[in-house]
């Protein structure tokens, strides 16, 4: 073997290293992120998003207390069955669970959220939308207000929320029921529900106006419009 050889080979060996200890990093990066170093688990972040695991209270500086039993939600507008219920009401509807990701335009994720609640497929099915229903406009008792397409709304895992993770939602949450809208960002998801109201024509919700994307896919940074 030549000296040059031999220099070849060291060199190959050296750069080799380099690029293992490069993929080493970003495997660790990865699994920092995602808790999860394999590629599947690391597709699951939106981009532009960091994965926390408390989870962070927005809200508008107002967090109304509501207690169960004053609570009411009217469901109407353009539907053929307008309902009304109360908490009791909705405890007794089919309960519905479901797991899924949040994701905040203010760039955080929180993955495997365990919801429990009532499916918006089964409000869906009770209330009937009529014909001309495509838009549906989310009312909290705190003011705020969101807008969602019923195609959207439709989707087997939206839900009115009343419990995480095994226990009820507190206040700083949404109590007693919030909406859970998983494939859009949680400005979509609507605390402290207090009205779902069915229209023909799509009307800018809060930060809608302010804005923000009137869609808001977190998979195509829908963030601002
Ligand atoms: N009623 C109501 N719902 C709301 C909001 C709000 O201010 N009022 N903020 C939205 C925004 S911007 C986000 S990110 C989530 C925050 O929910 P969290 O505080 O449970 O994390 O609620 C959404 N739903
Ligand atoms: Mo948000």
């Amino acid at each position: 073997m030549s000296d040059d050889g031999d220099k070849q080979v060291s060199n190959e060996g050296a750069l080799k290293e380099k690029l293992v200890r490069t993929k080493q990093q970003w495997a660790e990066d990865g699994r920092l992120i995602t808790g999860n170093p394999d590629e599947e688990q690391r597709d699951r972040l939106p981009p532009g998003q960091r994965l926390v695991t408390n989870w962070p209270v927005l809200d508008l500086g107002i967090q109304p207390n509501i207690e169960q039993t004053d609570w009411k939600i009217e469901i109407s507008g353009s539907v053929e069955n307008p309902l009304s219920w109360s908490f009791d009401d909705l405890m007794s509807q089919p309960q519905f669970e479901s797991v899924s990701d949040i994701h905040c335009v203010t760039a955080w994720s929180r993955y495997d959220n365990h919801w429990q609640g009532v499916s918006a497929q089964h409000i869906l099915s009770l209330v009937h939308p009529a014909k001309d229903a495509k838009h549906i406009i989310f009312h909290s008792y705190d003011g705020y207000t969101t807008n969602v397409t019923l195609e959207r709304f439709s989707h087997e895992d939206v839900l009115l929320a009343h419990s995480w993770e095994g226990s009820r939602l507190t206040r700083e949450h949404g109590a007693p029921v919030r909406v859970i809208m998983p494939r859009w960002y949680f400005w979509k998801s609507a605390k402290w529900i207090k009205k779902i109201e069915f229209c023909s024509d799509d009307q800018a919700g809060f930060w809608e106006v302010r804005g923000y994307h009137n869609e808001g896919n977190p998979w195509t940074e829908e963030r601002y419009s």
